[in-house]
């Protein structure tokens, strides 16, 4: 959960950054224009669990510089999930809450306690309707079998983020999983008493998979369950179906959450490029874009793929689906254009 402290400058907003995380956090200082950049720190908070507070630099800012610094604060609408008002705040933060329907928590100086304050949020988000989950419209007492080949890209040692958010909702969804390497995935389907409900795969070895899997089983893959969480399952889908039409000099972004250094075998930088030039011809352009930023001119895409997005807040993902379907640009993520590109789309289950 990220929520953003706004306000103009020297209100207070660092101040109160730092009441709420018991530390200096961010610098406060009686001159305007003292933070410059949003300010991130993450702190578990009892009843709303992990949050992300969000220290951003203040609008009315007429200072040398204050125009950048204000967009800056704009991008951090995009990313929350709530707010923290301080003051009086002009329309230019006040309407694009509003259009999201986000809530907000009205401040002002002398601030109260700082419990009282996290009372006051936990309340606000009880009554907010809870974040879809990554296996909503699965049963309790279901079973999965996850899929989770790990090569030279992934992290030495680990599991990458997707499969550890997945491994954590399975324990608090109530289901229960089996987890297993392509080359282990007959046998540990052997040693169940029952085909599992699900097969939840690694995209890359989608069409693998499908062909090992029992009749009976759904299959799905951890980028699909991503999309249905975060984005729009619908026009996601829609967006990989698009491939099929995509002319020989199709412009695609890639947007990738993720700052990870790409390796050699990296998916988006090197495996979907290969599958979409298979796919399309040689003669297609593909940019890419990683982390928050995201180009202002996306209108000139025929196609946006991202990642999973594990890594960022569901306003995000929304507000890039939003931003492309607004310019007419179909969307969709690396699972989806996989199961597409292996031709086993159709044969997914949602
Ligand atoms: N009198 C009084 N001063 C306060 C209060 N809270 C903060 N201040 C002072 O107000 C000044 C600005 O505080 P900051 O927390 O840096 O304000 P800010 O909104 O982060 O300012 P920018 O980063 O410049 O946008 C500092 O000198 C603070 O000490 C308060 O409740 N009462
Ligand atoms: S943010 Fe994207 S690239 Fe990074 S781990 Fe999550 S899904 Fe993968
Ligand atoms: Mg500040």
């Amino acid at each position: 959960m990220h929520i953003a402290i706004f306000g103009k400058t020297n209100s207070g907003k660092s101040t109160l950054m730092n009441l709420l995380t018991e530390q200096t956090t961010s610098m406060v200082s009686p001159k305007p224009g003292t933070t410059t950049d949003p300010v991130y720190k993450n702190m578990e908070v009892d009843g709303l669990g992990p949050v992300t507070f969000i220290d951003t630099a203040g609008t009315a800012d007429e200072t040398e510089l204050g125009e950048a610094r204000v967009a800056r604060t704009m991008k951090v609408v995009d990313e929350i999930d709530g707010a923290i008002l301080i003051g009086e705040v002009g329309d230019d933060i006040l309407e694009p809450l509003a259009k999201k329907d986000l809530p907000v928590l009205k401040l002002n100086r002398p601030f109260p306690e700082r419990n009282e304050i996290l009372n006051s949020l936990t309340a606000l988000f009880k009554e907010k309707k809870k974040a879809p989950g990554l296996f909503d419209g699965m049963d309790m007492g279901e079973h999965l079998l996850f899929v989770m080949p790990q090569d030279e890209s992934a992290p030495k040692g680990r599991l990458i983020l997707p499969q550890v958010q997945a491994l954590r909702e399975v324990i608090d969804k109530g289901l229960t999983a089996t987890i297993c390497d392509l080359d282990t995935m007959d046998g540990a389907i052997e040693k169940l008493a029952e085909a599992p409900d699900w097969i939840v795969t690694d995209s890359q070895v989608f069409s693998e998979v499908y062909k090992k899997k029992p009749a009976e089983s759904k299959i799905t893959s951890f980028s699909i369950l991503f999309a249905r969480a975060k984005g729009d399952i619908d026009i996601m889908v829609q967006g990989a179906k698009t491939l099929r039409s995509l002319p020989p000099d199709a412009k695609i972004l890639m947007a990738e959450a993720c700052t990870h250094a790409p390796k050699e075998e990296d998916i988006g930088r090197v495996k979907i490029p290969a599958m979409l030039k298979k796919r399309l011809g040689e003669e297609i352009t593909v940019d890419f874009t990683r982390g928050l930023s995201f180009p202002e001119n996306v209108g000139d895409y025929d196609l946006i793929i991202m990642c999973g997005s594990c890594m960022f807040q569901r306003p995000v993902v929304q507000a890039r689906v939003a931003k492309a379907c607004e310019k007419n640009v179909p969307v969709t993520n690396y699972g989806l254009v996989i199961a597409e590109a292996k031709g086993i789309l159709d044969k997914v289950d949602f």
